[in-house]
């Protein structure tokens, strides 16, 4: 709880547009209650220090891969893929305990409110220790990335994930892989145990499939059959050409396709990366309601491919984005890079854009709020009455955002700057990052530097 308060924002980004001197009214929840145009500065109990935007959605992470981010970044080979990546990722960071996966994520936490989001979507499959013993509670390491969000403040929806197997047709797991494995009814137990500890952390629960490839068809209903979360469901689907070969081998049809025809997929689901899909499969999952669960940076390191986005929005497909590894941790460079695989692959500009005249950083920025907010599971998003209070301050001191206005500001941080334009960022009511510092960065830092020397 923190005392209520009113800001005064001489430019903020509302649901109907940019506004300017504008007083929100934030309850001891972090929920903000008014919001009220033309209002005195005299008024407000304080004022932001440059333009407002809400914090967005992260719709995809796994936490404890950010231990490892950029020392995959040395050739193997010449023949280095996203395979030999998974390898070396077993390697580096599959002995990790449950202290080392809440520092880690405690540490990312900081490092993508800081980056302009304002809750994560984590989608967590590290259930278990070196070789899949079992932790005393099956919950162990779920209760970390609970413990983690709380610390930093940043709003978690929590996606416990259901794996059972390496590749299509069930076969086994190997070593690298024994950690994350359940049967469906551990998998069961484990959703169950979570609902009352994640209402009691302030999150949201929902659950991940972890792949076509890690369960069975028949797994996969019967999980769905009796999972009573009532929140997203998150799968990755198409990410590499070979998934969809081995998928074609397997089953005669793509993974999108195989997917869509056997599972009821609707406006909970995200399809996370859904990279290689024809016309048709673009079209389909469009219309499905589902949102495309896009995290570019991660793509473009792991060499996946390039997202049909424009075809994919044409068809009034939802999108959001995530940082999934962790190469990135901000808003500026995943939005960036959405939009620059679309002119690389087309060699053309201003690709993502609602039309003629339009902003590119405002439509990415909107298309990610709302869809991310969707893969979230949240009813509301934006800075609107009844929402929490997931605010970003631009940095008004910044010549570039202190002389702009209106959508040039997105334009200027998203394409021209990064997190130097990122000044304050307020989660559920309460600064958390202040001046580009998160409140509790020495501690988390500390217990950070510990878990990369041990992994070392
Ligand atoms: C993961 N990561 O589960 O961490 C995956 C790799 C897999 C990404 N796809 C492992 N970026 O898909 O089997
Ligand atoms: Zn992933």
């Amino acid at each position: 709880m923190t005392a209520a308060q009113t800001l005064h924002c001489q430019q903020i980004l509302l649901p109907e547009g940019w506004a300017s001197d504008v007083a929100v009214t934030i309850d001891g929840n972090g929920i903000i209650t008014a919001i009220e145009a033309g209002a005195a500065r005299s008024a407000a109990s304080a004022s932001t220090a440059g333009p407002v935007v809400p914090a967005l959605h992260n719709l995809h992470s796994h936490a404890f891969q950010r231990a490892m981010a950029g020392l995959a970044e040395v050739a193997g080979s010449t023949d280095d893929s996203f395979w030999t990546w998974r390898d070396m990722m077993y390697r580096l960071v599959g002995r990790m305990s449950p202290d080392d996966i809440e520092a880690t994520a405690a540490k990312l936490y900081s490092e993508l409110l800081k980056g302009g989001f304002g809750h994560i979507v984590e989608f967590h499959y590290f259930h278990h220790a070196l070789g899949g013993v079992r932790y005393e509670n099956p919950a162990e390491t779920s209760l970390r990335i609970l413990r983690a969000a709380q610390t930093t403040g940043i709003g978690l929806t929590h996606l416990p994930v259901f794996y059972a197997h390496a590749g299509f047709g069930a076969t086994a797991p190997g070593e690298g892989q024994k950690p994350f494995i359940h049967s469906v009814d551990e998998f069961l137990t484990l959703l169950e145990a979570l609902h009352p500890e994640t209402a009691a952390a302030g999150a949201k629960l929902g659950l991940a499939i972890h792949s076509l490839r890690a369960a069975t068809p028949d797994e996969m209903r019967a999980v769905l059959a009796a999972e009573k979360t009532g929140g997203p469901i998150h799968i990755h689907v198409a990410e590499q050409e070979r998934e969809v070969e081995d998928c074609l081998a397997w089953s005669s049809r793509r993974p999108v396709e195989f997917l869509l025809d056997e599972i009821p997929v609707d406006s909970r689901w995200c399809a996370i990366h859904a990279t290689h899909m024809t016309a048709g499969e673009t079209q389909q999952l469009a219309r499905s309601g589902a949102v495309a669960g896009l995290c570019p940076a991660t793509e473009a390191n792991l060499g996946d491919g390039i997202f049909p986005v424009t075809d994919f929005m044409s068809h009034g497909g939802a999108i959001g984005i995530g940082t999934d590894s962790h190469v990135a941790t901000t808003v500026s460079e995943e939005l960036r890079l959405l939009e620059y695989g679309q002119r690389l692959r087309d060699r053309r500009r201003n690709r993502i854009a609602s039309g003629a005249g339009a902003s590119v950083g405002r439509t990415l920025f909107d298309a990610a709020l709302k869809g991310g907010a969707q893969a979230a599971g949240l009813e509301t998003m934006g800075i609107r009455v009844g929402a929490r209070a997931d605010l970003v301050v631009l940095d008004g001191n910044n010549p570039f955002i202190g002389t702009a206005s209106g959508d040039q500001i997105l334009g200027r941080w998203l394409f021209a700057l990064g997190n130097e334009a990122v000044r304050d960022v307020m989660a559920a009511g309460r600064w958390v990052v202040r001046d580009g510092r998160h409140e509790r960065e020495e501690e988390i830092d500390r217990a950070f530097r510990e878990v990369l020397r041990k992994l070392a």
